[in-house]
C-alpha cells in the first residue's frame, strides 16, 4: 500500500478492501448488530467506497451508528422468508436492514428465475441507506437480469405539487453482456442524492440550479437551505416524477411496506435510515428465444461506442474498483483515523 499522501488540502491513504470490510464489520457489531447483518453492511459499503460511490460509501457510517443508537433499527433482525408462489418471494426483515432480507431469499429467488424465466422478491418493513447496484450486480454477474426500486424518506416536491411527498426512490438495473462487466445503472429519481446534498453541505459547495427549493419553495443551490426545511426535486420535472411515483407503487404498496411519507422517526433522535420497501425482478435471459442475450447486449454496447458514446453508466465505477484493487481505495485520512476510534468505543 502506498503510504499517505496528499490530495489538495486533504491528507489521504489507501487501504485494502478486505481490511475496510473488516474494520467496518467490527464498528458495526461493537455498535449493535450481528455478525451476519455486520458482514453484508460492511461488505456493502466497502463495495461503495472502492467504487468512487461515496455518497453511500463510509460517509454513511455515522448515520448507521446513530440509528442503530436509536433504537430504530434492528441490527439482530432476522428475516423471513415466504414462498408465495411460482415467480414471488416475499421477505419480512423484521424491521432490519433491507440487504440481509435480500441475502436470506437470494437462493429461492435464483431458483424461481432459472425455473421459471422471472421471479419477483418483495421486501418490507426494511431499512435501505446504501447504494443500490450492490443489490443488482451480482446478478448480472450470473447471467441474469435484475431491476431493483427502493423508496426512501419524504424530502421530493413531486411535480407540479407544492410540498415534499416523495422520497429520493432509485432504480437501478444490471444485464450481462459477453466481453467485459455487466451494464449496470443505478440512478436516484431526484435531480440530487439527498447524500450528494449532504456531501456538499459539509463541503460548503453550491449545488447546480434546479435540484431544490428552500422552505419557501424558491429555487436555491445552496445545500444547507434544501437540508433545513426545504426539498428536492425530481429529475426531468413530471418524467422522473413519473418514475418516482412508480417506485412508491412498487416498493412500498405492492410489498406492504411504508410510503416514504408514512413513517415518524420523531421519537427516534439521531434515526436516518428510512423504513420502507423493495422490490427487485429477476429474469433468466436464457429462456429468450434466439441469440444470447449477453451477445445482444454486447452488441448494443458496440453500436453505442460507434455512435460516439465514451462512458456507459457503471464504466466509471468499474474503472474505479480497478484502480482501488490495484493502489487501494483512497480514503481521506482523518475519517479513515475516525472509523478505527469507532471501534475502540
Ligand atoms: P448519479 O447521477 O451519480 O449516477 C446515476 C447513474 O448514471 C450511474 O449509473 C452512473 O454511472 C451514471 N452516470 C453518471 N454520469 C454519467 C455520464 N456522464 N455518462 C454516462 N453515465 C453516467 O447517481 P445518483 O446521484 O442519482 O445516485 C447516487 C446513489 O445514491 C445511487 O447509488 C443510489 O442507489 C443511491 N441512492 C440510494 C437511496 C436509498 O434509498 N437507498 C436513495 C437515493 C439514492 P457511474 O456509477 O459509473 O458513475
Ligand atoms: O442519498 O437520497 C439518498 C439516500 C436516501 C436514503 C439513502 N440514501
Amino acid at each position: 500500500m502506498p503510504a499517505q499522501s496528499f490530495s489538495g488540502e486533504s491528507p489521504v491513504t489507501a487501504i485494502g478492501f478486505a481490511e475496510l470490510v473488516a474494520l467496518l464489520h467490527s464498528i458495526f457489531v461493537s455498535h449493535g448488530t450481528s455478525s451476519t447483518v455486520a458482514q453484508i453492511l460492511a461488505h456493502n459499503c466497502a463495495s461503495a467506497e472502492r467504487d468512487g460511490a461515496h455518497s453511500h460509501g463510509i460517509f454513511r457510517i455515522p448515520g448507521y451508528l446513530s440509528t442503530l443508537a436509536s433504537g430504530w433499527v434492528n441490527g439482530k433482525a432476522e428475516p423471513t422468508v415466504t414462498d408465495v408462489a411460482s415467480g414471488f418471494v416475499r421477505v419480512d426483515a423484521a424491521n432490519g436492514f433491507a440487504q440481509p432480507a435480500l441475502e436470506a431469499a437470494r437462493p429461492l429467488l435464483v431458483q424461481k428465475a432459472r425455473s421459471a424465466g422471472i421471479a419477483l422478491l418483495a421486501i418490507h418493513n426494511s431499512h435501505h441507506f446504501a447504494a443500490l447496484w450492490p443489490d443488482v450486480e451480482p446478478f448480472a454477474e450470473e447471467g441474469l437480469v435484475a431491476l431493483s426500486v427502493v423508496n426512501s424518506m419524504t424530502c421530493v416536491v413531486p411535480h407540479g405539487a407544492d410540498r415534499p411527498l416523495f422520497g429520493t426512490n432509485p432504480i437501478a438495473f444490471a444485464a450481462p453482456r459477453a466481453d467485459g462487466m455487466p451494464i449496470v445503472f443505478d440512478l436516484a429519481t431526484s435531480a440530487i442524492a439527498h447524500g450528494d446534498v449532504q456531501i456538499a453541505a459539509r463541503k460548503g459547495e453550491l449545488l447546480p440550479p434546479g435540484m431544490g427549493v428552500d422552505s419557501l419553495g424558491q429555487p436555491t443551490r445552496d445545500p444547507k437551505a434544501i437540508l433545513e426545511g426545504g426539498a428536492l426535486l425530481p429529475f426531468g420535472g413530471h418524467k422522473g416524477s413519473a418514475l418516482s411515483m412508480m417506485v412508491e407503487l412498487l416498493a412500498a404498496a405492492l410489498t406492504g411496506g411504508n410510503f416514504s411519507f408514512e413513517f415518524n422517526w420523531a421519537d427516534h433522535p439521531g434515526a436516518r435510515t428510512p423504513w420502507t420497501g423493495q422490490l427487485l425482478i429477476v429474469i433468466d435471459p436464457s429462456k429468450t428465444a434466439g441469440q444470447s442475450f449477453a451477445e445482444r447486449s454486447q452488441e448494443l454496447v458496440r453500436q453505442m461506442h460507434a455512435a460516439g458514446l465514451r462512458r456507459l453508466p457503471g464504466d466509471r465505477r468499474h474503472r474505479t474498483r480497478v484502480r482501488s484493487d490495484e493502489q487501494g481505495i483512497q480514503v481521506d485520512a482523518q475519517e479513515l483515523a475516525g472509523l478505527r476510534k469507532l471501534v475502540e468505543q
